[in-house]
């Protein structure tokens, strides 16, 4: 993808950046956004290799939204590029799996070094992290996934986040046509 072609030059272009590890749901969330219903279209997805960006028309604005394929394999390129690849953003999405709880310490990293990245360049860009695929019936009786795993990661992002940082936290689902509850 070149990255020279697809720059934010119309004023009412709104820039949204999703990242977070493989498999959190990033791509289901941008098919969500673009209105995609149809619930095999999210059963057949295969991994984003790289960034993958979508435009699309809606509430008066035009959308590009540049979808961050999680794998292990780009997360470090997408750092070490990060000034091009936030240049004209209005929003980031952090997306975290809050079922892929054996995983929540690498992401938490990642989102670690993304805020590091965020607080360097001294942005202005609104940040938002979803706990995804907080499905309305999931089980949270599960001894291993309860409530207490649930507040224990929301305080360690919170420690992650830079003084000052302004930043919003959800929980979300494809189901129930995207549900996006704040916290
Ligand atoms: N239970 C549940 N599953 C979901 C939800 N959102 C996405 N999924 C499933 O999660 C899997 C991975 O979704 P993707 O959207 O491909 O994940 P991704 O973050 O784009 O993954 P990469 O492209 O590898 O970075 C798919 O099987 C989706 O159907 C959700 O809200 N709840
Ligand atoms: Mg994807």
């Amino acid at each position: 993808m070149n990255i020279a072609m697809t720059e934010d030059t119309a004023s009412n272009l709104k820039k949204v950046l999703l990242m977070g590890l493989d498999n959190s749901g990033k791509t289901s969330i941008v098919l969500c956004l673009m209105g995609v219903k149809n619930l095999s279209s999210f059963s057949s997805l295969n991994p984003t290799r790289g960034v993958k960006i979508n435009k699309f028309q809606a509430l008066g604005s035009e959308f590009s939204i540049w979808d961050f394929g999680g794998q292990e394999q780009f997360r470090d390129g997408y750092l070490n590029d990060f000034q091009t690849h936030i240049k004209g953003t209005k929003k980031f999405i952090y997306v975290l799996d809050i079922q892929d709880w054996k995983r929540y310490d690498i992401s938490l990293e990642f989102l670690g070094r993304i805020l590091d990245r965020l607080r360097k360049h001294k942005t202005t860009i609104e940040f938002s992290i979803f706990l995804h695929k907080y499905d309305i019936d999931l089980d949270l009786k599960d001894s291993k996934f309860d409530e207490s795993v649930i507040s224990d990661l929301i305080r360690n992002i919170k420690k992650l986040i830079p003084y000052g940082f302004a930043y919003h936290i959800y929980k979300t689902s494809i189901y129930t046509v995207f549900q996006k509850l704040a916290i």
